[in-house]
């Protein structure tokens, strides 16, 4: 991964640019057309009603008060949630964290959009979309302790565990859809990914398949603009939802810091699926506002100007100026859920302090389902090499 300077994310001219030959801008015109972004909510909190996006709004047409009241506390909590882990790093209590601030819209609109019955398959960032599985926000910070592999069933919530290997998890998703369609079931699979692990091969090969079959599968890729300290531009020469249509399906762009845009344009996407109408690309446009994890630090490859810009959009202000102008929520409502925050934060402090070291034994569990000859040699070894401590005396010492 080399890091970028900002002045390099201008695009370039292909490698085929050069010299007498045709420039980047004349072999690929669509660059040129600015892409359309679903939007219902603007970044003031005003609702965009237009022709455009009917087919979108008739998804959140009937949400109440409540309802909206629900994705904002989800937003609010998960930032809050998302705020404590860092901070839990920062202090030593994890080994490492990846941080969703930003794309908080991306993951509740998305979440919430999908039924128990689907499955979802995330990537290491989802905690917002894991929050409205019903994952225990302290079941995620485990293996970023590094005290288990994993932290859940998969099973209890259809939420597949965390991926780290970047894109494999579109593949898993996919054929998981193949089998849900062979067993006639009516519900839907979901993969988030990120517009780095678009460039991976596994993710135009699910393409591939999922069309192929018709998989009732939905591909969510949150588009943050960055891969680590790769930009969007080192990933395509094209929008990235367009290349949904090379294989077959539709591709939408929605905003990805509007949550009504990410509720509507998902529940649309996941519906197609259900009903026998294949695959579907969702590319949420959204930011990446802090760092990659918190081993990184942005400062080195990116300009704070673009993350500003990006703040004036930020999905938890842009509600709330909606809830309050329109009058779906009142000061006691935000009164209550600060207080509400707190005692998360608080909740995760403790039990992520609590947690108990494994046995070191348990690495070797769960590698395969029936057992491999492999794992069991080096249970065996690593289990010699943990007793060889045990009584070995100290110098001078009379066992
Ligand atoms: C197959 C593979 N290659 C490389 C990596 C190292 N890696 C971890 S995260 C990452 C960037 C992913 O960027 P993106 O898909 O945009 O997701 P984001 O982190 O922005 O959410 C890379 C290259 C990896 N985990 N897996
Ligand atoms: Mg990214």
């Amino acid at each position: 991964m080399t890091v970028e300077s900002t002045a390099a994310r201008k695009p370039r001219r292909s490698s085929t640019g050069g010299g007498k030959r045709a420039s980047a801008k004349k072999a690929a015109p669509q660059q040129s057309t600015e892409p359309e972004l679903v939007q219902l909510l603007t970044p003031e909190g005003k609702r965009v009603k237009s022709a455009k996006n009917a087919v979108y709004d008739a998804y959140v047409a009937d949400i109440t008060s409540e309802e909206l009241r629900g994705l904002y506390r989800d937003m609010v909590l998960t930032r809050r949630f998302d705020a404590e882990a860092t901070s839990l790093q920062r202090q030593g209590e994890l080994g490492l964290w990846a941080s969703l601030l930003g794309q908080e819209a991306a993951q509740i609109g998305s979440g919430r959009a999908t039924r128990g019955d689907d499955y979802v398959f995330p990537t290491y960032r989802e905690h917002g979309v894991a929050w409205c599985r019903g994952v225990d926000p302290t079941n995620l910070l485990g293996m970023f302790r590094g005290v288990n592999n994993g932290g859940w069933d998969p099973n209890s919530n259809n939420f597949h565990l965390y991926t780290i290997v970047i894109g494999s998890q579109t593949l898993h998703a996919t054929g998981y859809a193949m089998g849900v369609a062979k067993d006639g079931a009516d519900s839907a699979v979901i993969a988030y990914f990120g517009d780095g692990a678009s460039s991976q091969g596994d993710v135009a090969e699910s393409f591939t398949f999922s069309a192929v079959y018709n998989a009732p599968v939905v591909f969510f890729c949150q588009n943050n603009q960055w891969a680590i300290s790769e930009p969007t531009e080192k990933q395509t020469r094209v929008p990235l939802y367009q290349r949904a249509q090379g294989y077959g399906f539709p591709g939408v762009r929605v905003d990805g810091n509007d949550v009504l845009a990410v509720l509507a344009v998902t529940k649309w996407a996941l519906e197609r699926a259900r009903t026998g109408e294949g695959p579907a690309l969702i590319e949420a446009f959204t930011y990446r506002m802090g760092a990659h994890t918190t081993s990184d630090d942005p400062s080195k490859y990116r300009n704070d100007d673009e993350r500003v810009a990006w703040e004036a959009k930020d999905p938890i202000l842009r509600l709330r100026a909606f809830l309050e102008s329109e009058g779906h929520a009142d000061e006691g409502f935000f009164a209550e859920l600060d207080d509400e925050s707190e005692a998360l934060g608080k909740r995760v402090r403790e039990v992520v302090r609590a947690m108990p070291d494994p046995d070191l034994m348990a690495i070797f569990e769960n590698v395969y389902a029936d057992g491999h000859a492999l794992v069991d040699e080096e249970r065996a070894q690593f289990a010699a090499y943990q007793a060889s401590f045990a009584d070995t005396p100290a110098a001078g010492e009379v066992k």
